[in-house]
């Protein structure tokens, strides 16, 4: 995310840094740089402009030039700059005392809406509610159906009428929400090509109808500033509540995260980070902020890996490690817990100093995996279990069935080995720490 913006900040920084000391002209020359990094990512200029003041202001006042480190302290102010601009605190989703609690989604056609449906869907399960998908798009043909397969790939319900009046599809689906338990519904509203008067109109009546806990704007995030011209008129004609940013696994080059909030006044919620169901992330502030600036993303890390493990699974497998029972068998099952946090790519790229240069390099090889997972597949229980008897003849039948060569089974014995050992002189050293293979 944001890869090219965080690399030349990450420039700038270094420059900065370097200097043993620091005197206004060559801040000043700094803030200028990164001002123009800025315009680079798309963000608002006077935006950037008023960023760059701040950042100048605080630099070169108190005590920070004559300090014995300005230059980490001046990292340290633009960290904090760059988290109050994309709103300091995360705001949470919002619910409402009564039943249903509506959550609306506007926005252009295209931006993502009806996928969000889904993830949302999923992720208020997860905090335990009932959702219910509202299909309240009746312009395009497919749109039902599109959310009807979402709903269904997602576990969800989806609430659809055969009729033209939106109004009645919303009322009917907060009564049948009401009468089925369903705790919060969430409507998948039209999108146009672009902003109209019908549009906005509906999306007003629909609010009046059903007044929302949360009406989310929903912007592709690589439309940049396009994006956040386009909350500017939501805002004016139906007061969104929030902002969610999509397609924020592609190229986006910052410009609407850094820029929507301080425009509209209203807290970016949830970044959407690709077509899968549970690629949405809660937006927070100051991880963003750490993350553009290469400092990693701890915390979310953690988060998704203790999504990811299942916490029976890890408690047994503690167990395991203790008592040196350690198998290939767990060893697959460590990597479908790895999978299921995500691709490699974005997971190293939370991993402090694993960001920019250090990843630029480093080709993330899912492949490796799949092949990993393969070999092991091809093994008899019984060689999964004691790895040891596994010997030439067995390696050619192993290779053979899983496509790969005695060669790569080799490889995955031997790496196998040395985990084996690392966790054995782990233990030695008395320490509870988990192991992921690889290093990971
Ligand atoms: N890469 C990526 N693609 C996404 C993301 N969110 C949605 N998409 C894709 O973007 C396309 C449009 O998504 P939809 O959910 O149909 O958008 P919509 O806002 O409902 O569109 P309309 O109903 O036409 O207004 C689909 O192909 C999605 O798979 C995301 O976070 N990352
Ligand atoms: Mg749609």
């Amino acid at each position: 995310m944001f890869q090219e913006l965080s690399e030349k900040l990450d420039t700038v920084i270094r420059k900065l840094k370097g200097r043993g000391k620091l005197t206004e002209q060559n801040v000043s020359e700094s803030m200028r740089e990164i001002r123009r990094v800025l315009l680079e990512a798309d963000v608002n200029y006077k935006i950037a402009k008023k960023f760059i003041n701040e950042v100048e202001q605080k630099a070169l006042g108190k005590q920070v030039l004559k300090s014995i480190t300005p230059g980490q302290q001046i990292v340290k102010i633009i960290f904090d700059e760059l988290t109050v601009l994309m709103g300091e605190k995360e705001v949470p989703i919002a619910f409402s005392n009564s039943i249903p609690s509506v959550i609306m989604l506007v926005g252009l056609q295209g931006s993502g809406k009806t996928t969000l449906a889904g993830k949302l869907g999923m992720f208020v399960r997860k905090k335990g509610r009932n959702p219910l998908l509202v299909a309240a798009d009746i312009y395009r043909p497919a749109a039902i159906e599109q959310l009807k397969v979402v709903g269904r790939s997602a576990n969800i319900q989806t609430f659809f009428e055969d009729t033209n009046d939106v109004l009645a599809i919303c009322k009917h689906a907060a009564e049948h929400a009401r009468k089925h338990m369903h705790d919060t519904i969430i409507i998948d509203t039209a999108g146009r090509l672009h902003i109209d008067e019908d549009m906005m109109s509906e999306a007003a009546a629909i609010k009046k109808t059903l007044d929302p806990a949360e009406i989310l704007f929903v912007a592709d995030g690589m439309t940049g500033q396009d994006a956040v011209n386009t909350a500017k008129i939501f805002l004016e004609r139906v007061d969104f509540t929030g902002v969610v940013l999509t397609k924020m696994d592609g190229d986006a080059r910052g410009g609407a995260a850094l820029s929507i909030r301080a425009v509209t006044q209203k807290p970016i919620k949830f970044l959407s980070i690709g077509e899968k169901l549970d690629q949405l992330e809660a937006f927070h502030p100051d991880r963003m902020a750490s993350r553009i600036l290469g400092m990693g993303d701890v915390v979310t890390l953690v988060e998704k890996a203790q999504e990811a493990v299942d916490a029976e699974k890890a408690a047994k497998l503690e167990k395991k490690l203790r008592r040196q029972e350690f198998t290939l068998e767990d060893f697959f099952d460590q990597l479908q817990q790895i999978k299921k946090m995500g691709p490699l790519q974005d997971i190293l790229g939370m991993i402090p100093g694993m960001q920019n240069k250090a990843l630029k390099g480093l080709q993330v090889d899912e492949r490796a995996l799949v092949r990993i997972e393969a070999i092991i597949s091809s093994m008899t229980r019984d060689e999964r279990r004691n790895p040891h008897v596994i010997n030439g003849s067995r390696r050619k039948r192993i290779a053979v069935g899983s496509g790969t060569s005695v060669q790569n089974v080799n490889q995955l014995l031997n790496q196998f080995n040395m985990m084996r050992k690392m966790i054995k002189s782990m233990k030695r050293g008395g320490g509870r720490k988990m192991a992921m293979p690889f290093g990971f």
